[in-house]
Formats: C-alpha cells, sequence, structure tokens
C-alpha cells in the first residue's frame, strides 16, 4: 500500500484530473480515509474481505480502490463494459461482501445487490463525517487485489496480488521508464487490468505526477487533449495508435501538423498488451518523432521485459528483463540456452501473483517444480532482445489488448437454441491484432440471424467478445482424437 502512504508527499500537488475536476493528493487521501471508515463501520479491519466496484475511470475509482486497502479488504475492480452476467460471475466468484458504484453504474447493480443480499454503497454516501479512529496497520503480504482474467478454461480466474507484488510491479516501471513528479499521463485504458490500473494509474501516483482520466476511447477527443499541451506521457494498446494514426491520416495536412507538433514535447510513449506491429511503430515514429517503447507483461506478473528507455528500441522486440524480474526460456522442460532457439517465457520474480483465487490446482499447475510461472507465450532471445512469437494455445485470443478464450465464447454458443455446436479462433488482424470469429453448426428447424445471435450474446458477454464474423458449417475439423483443429479452422475464414 505503498502509493497510499507516499500521498503525503505530494499533498498539494495534483494527483487526478477526471471529467469533472482537478483533486490534490491530499483530497484524494481524505476521501479514501473517509471510504475506509465508511467500510469499516464498527470493525477494525476488514480481513481481507471482497469488496467489488463498478464506476467508470475517474477520482471516486482511485479514492475507493485506496478505501478498501485502507480498510484491509481486497480491491476487486469490475468492468463497466460488461453485462450483468459476466458481473455476477464474478461478483459471486470472489464472494465479495459489500459492492460500491458510482451514480452511472448503480442502478445496473441494484437489482443483483438485492438478490444476493449484499450491501450496495453508492459512492455519494461516502461524503457524510464519521469519527475518524484508527486504521488497521496492513502487512505487505497480505491480499491486495483480483483481477480477472480469460485462460485456456472457459471462465476467467482471479488473479490474486498481494501489496507487495504490486510495490514492486509500480516501483520496478516508475525506475525502468523515469517517471517524475513533473509527468501527467492521460489514461485511456480500463481500470480492470494491470496496463490501466498498474502501468498508469499508479505509477503516475506513486511519484506525485497527475493523472487524467478519459473513461472513453475517443480518438478526436483524444488528439484534443494532446494539443492542449499538459500531457508529456503515453501509454497503450496498439489498436489505440492504430486508431490515432487512422485520425491523423484522415485529417486535413494543417490539423495534422498541429497534431504532430503536440506530440514533440511528449517524453516517452509506451506500447504493451499485444505485439506491436512494426508498420504502426513506424508510422508512429513518422507522426509523432517518437519511437515507441515496447513492453510485455502480464495480469498474473505485471510488467517483466521492456525495451530500454535511454537506449535502443528494437521494432519487433520486447526488449529484457525488468530489474529484479528473471525470465528464462524452457522448451519441453529444458532451459533454452541457445540464442535463436525458442521456448516459453516462464517469469521469477517478486511480482509473481500469489494464487489463482480459490484454484489451488489452476495454481499449482501454472508454475514449474521449481517455482517459475509459465506464461503460455513462446519468445525467442534475438542478440540481448526478446522477441514473442505467439503462445501456445490457440484458445487464447488477443483482441485491442483484451485477452479472451475462445472457449468461453463457444460455451455461450452452444446455449443458443439455433446453434448445435461452435467453434472460435482468432484471425490475424491489422486493426485488432486478432480478430474473434467463429464457425457454427445450426439446426435447421429454428430460424437463425447474425445480428440477432450477436444481440443475444451481447446480453451474455463483454462487447469485445462477440465475434465479428460468423461462418456455418456443417461439421468442424476435428483431428482422429475428435478435437476441433483450430489452425485448419483458421483457414476456412
Ligand atoms: C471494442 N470493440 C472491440 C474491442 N473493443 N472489438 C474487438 N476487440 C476489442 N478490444 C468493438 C466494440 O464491440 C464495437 O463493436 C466497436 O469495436 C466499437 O466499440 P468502441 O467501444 O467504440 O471501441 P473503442 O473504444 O475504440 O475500443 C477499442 C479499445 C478498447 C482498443 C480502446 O478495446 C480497449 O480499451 N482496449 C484495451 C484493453 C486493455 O487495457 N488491455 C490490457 C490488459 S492487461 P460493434 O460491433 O458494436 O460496433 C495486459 C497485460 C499487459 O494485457 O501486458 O498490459
Ligand atoms: P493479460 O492476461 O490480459 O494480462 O494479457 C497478457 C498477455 O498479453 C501476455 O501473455 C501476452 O500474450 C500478451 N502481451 C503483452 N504484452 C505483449 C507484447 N508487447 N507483445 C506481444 N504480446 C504481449
Amino acid at each position: 500500500m505503498q502509493v497510499v502512504e507516499r500521498a503525503h508527499q505530494f499533498s498539494h500537488r495534483i494527483a487526478i484530473r477526471d471529467k469533472h475536476q482537478t483533486y490534490t493528493y491530499q483530497a484524494l487521501f481524505d476521501k479514501a480515509s473517509k471510504i475506509a471508515h465508511h467500510l469499516l463501520g464498527n470493525q477494525k479491519d476488514l480481513q481481507e474481505a471482497r469488496i467489488a466496484f463498478l464506476t467508470e475511470a475517474s477520482f471516486d475509482y482511485t479514492a475507493i480502490q485506496w478505501g478498501i486497502w485502507l480498510a484491509g479488504a481486497v480491491a476487486v475492480p469490475l468492468c463497466t463494459l460488461h453485462p450483468l452476467p459476466a458481473l455476477e460471475y464474478v461478483i459471486d466468484n470472489a464472494e465479495a461482501s459489500i459492492l460500491i458504484a458510482d451514480e452511472i453504474n448503480y442502478a445496473k447493480l441494484s437489482e443483483l445487490a438485492t438478490q444476493k443480499k449484499i450491501p450496495l454503497f453508492l459512492c455519494s454516501a461516502f461524503l457524510k463525517e464519521l469519527e475518524a479512529k484508527p486504521l488497521p496497520f496492513i502487512e505487505d503480504s497480505r491480499r491486495a487485489m483480483i483481477l480477472y482474467t480469460s485462460g485456456t478454461t472457459n471462465l476467467p480466474k482471479g488473479v490474486v496480488s498481494t501489496h507487495s507484488n504490486i510495490n514492486f510491479q509500480i516501483e520496478s516501471l516508475v525506475k525502468a521508464w523515469q517517471w517524475q513528479k513533473e509527468d501527467h499521463i492521460v489514461n485511456v485504458l480500463p481500470l480492470h487490468h494491470v496496463h490501466g490500473i498498474i502501468n498508469v494509474m499508479s505509477s503516475a501516483l506513486w511519484v506525485g505526477a497527475c493523472c487524467q482520466f478519459m473513461p472513453k476511447f475517443n480518438p478526436q477527443k483524444l488528439w484534443t487533449i494532446f494539443k492542449e499541451g499538459n500531457v508529456n506521457l503515453f501509454m497503450a494498446v496498439p489498436t489505440i495508435y492504430f486508431k490515432l494514426i487512422a485520425f491523423w491520416d484522415q485529417s486535413s495536412t494543417e490539423e495534422q501538423n498541429k497534431m504532430s507538433k503536440a506530440l514533440q514535447s511528449f517524453r516517452l510513449m509506451i506500447s504493451g498488451s499485444a505485439a506491436l506491429p512494426v508498420p504502426v511503430l513506424e508510422k508512429w515514429q513518422k507522426i509523432s518523432g517518437h519511437t515507441l517503447l515496447e513492453r510485455y507483461g502480464m495480469t498474473e506478473i505485471g510488467m517483466a521485459i521492456s525495451n530500454p528507455y535511454d537506449s535502443e528500441r528494437r521494432a519487433g522486440h520486447i526488449g529484457q528483463p525488468l530489474k529484479g524480474v528473471q525470465i528464462r526460456l524452457c522448451n519441453q522442460d529444458e532451459i533454452v540456452e541457445k540464442d535463436d532457439a525458442s521456448g516459453e517465457i516462464q517469469i521469477k520474480g517478486p511480482n509473481v501473483f500469489k494464487e489463482y483465487w480459490k484454484k489451488p490446482e489452476a495454481t499449482a499447475e501454472a508454475f514449474t517444480e521449481d517455482g517459475w510461472f509459465r506464461s503460455g507465450d513462446i519468445a525467442v532471445l534475438n542478440a540481448n532482445y526478446y522477441k514473442i512469437l505467439g503462445r501456445d494455445s490457440v484458445d487464447i485470443i488477443k483482441s485491442g489488448g483484451y485477452k479472451i478464450s475462445a472457449l468461453e465464447i463457444e460455451d455461450v454458443l452452444r446455449q443458443h437454441e439455433a446453434i448445435i455446436d461452435a467453434a472460435v479462433v482468432g484471425l490475424s488482424d491489422p486493426e485488432w491484432g486478432e480478430k474473434v470469429v467463429a464457425c457454427i453448426l445450426i439446426r435447421k428447424d429454428v430460424p437463425f440471424e447474425t445480428d440477432a445471435v450477436k444481440s443475444w450474446l451481447k446480453q451474455r458477454l463483454a462487447v469485445y467478445k462477440i465475434p465479428k464474423h460468423f461462418i456455418i458449417r456443417d461439421k468442424l475439423p476435428r483431428n482422429v482424437l475428435g478435437k476441433v483443429t483450430k489452425k485448419e479452422l483458421r483457414t476456412w475464414f
């Protein structure tokens, strides 16, 4: 919880700018303490109770996260894009005992909260002054946050990080990317994943910098913010750079000049969460004069590998291990010793998560016998720089930076009355990195209409998981064991 404790060093500096106003570190800490007192009620320490919260990216989001930590509880940020069944899954799985929502999202949770008899607080309820009692002392080894991530199982798993994991994850980035209190970053990323939470928001707040929230990414509005001249640091997924480039391309020459000029004063621009295509890096270089710094991470480990801040940033490569993080490549349990030979990236270090929530078997499977975390990403070491080659599972798709499980989508598709069977794959795509597509087998006696199926899916899955294309076939490609051969399926599209 060092990020919260450090706030006292920067009391009068601006911590957050959201759509309403700016807030100092003092205001942030005061609000967080007030929330902690409300949550504690008569208790001395919430003892790692899970508190799930649904708010847009704002001052309230940060104050709630800090308030939960100050009260000794575990923060479970919910995704504002999720439909009710997906939110319910997280709330149930995390066994949340308290829910919090802002005004925009309160109605979405209220029926669920009543049904489950879980108290639901509205952010504004925390305004009332309460008697300030001492707050609990929180050991760094305690659980701090659960983020849900899709994997090779059909339902997302809760990744539990301790305070000590989070402290390390933030501090390693602060050092590697030379964060300074004069920095001002605009955060356009969702706040239920490490990229937005750790790399952007928490790193800024660690050093006394300003984090400006833009809750819904919009290329035009983001270019306007860049042109205002306050922001000097930016981090995003490759799809966002792709969309910024598309907007720049369709602007007038005069406007393009203004946009490019605005980027000249930036200190640093970073890309991650998915492979940065070299043409995007090169085009951004032309537009902005900046070579994007590409880095590699994962919900379970925060960031692990990064191109250097002040020496060569190599296109198509993710760089070198961050200080204090150990990396090795393994091929079928053999450690890869030779350059140019590929293997799975395995990670060890204080950044690595504690466990998958209530899933001891999945946790054990995720580690080797000698304690290295298996990422599932295949890489090679090329003259001192790691390069990602792919993933060991065809069932994991990365679209616009979101990790998506093909199995989860297939399971939901099979529940549709017109669908007998389904297989989902990711197709390489310049905008999204990978695009979700589905091959389905349909019943002859039930009418089938793609748009209707998409609307039906939107009630059950986050919008970014909805397949962009469907093809209808009589059978799926299968191997002799009856398993769908997804590599072959890809060629059908
Ligand atoms: C939106 N859409 C997507 C999508 N996002 N489709 C596929 N993949 C996505 N990621 C669809 C919508 O469903 C909609 O479809 C259409 O695109 C327009 O929606 P939108 O909401 O206007 O899109 P936009 O705001 O432009 O969103 C794009 C985006 C967003 C790139 C800003 O996807 C995003 O915020 N991605 C970041 C995810 C992230 O933070 N990942 C980090 C995970 S942590 P339709 O059909 O309705 O028009 C991690 C570790 C690490 O990976 O290393 O960092
Ligand atoms: P998530 O589980 O959402 O945290 O996503 C983590 C995954 O994103 C990693 O396992 C990688 O597959 C992918 N990823 C993150 N950064 C990069 C990168 N720079 N290049 C390629 N893949 C990346």
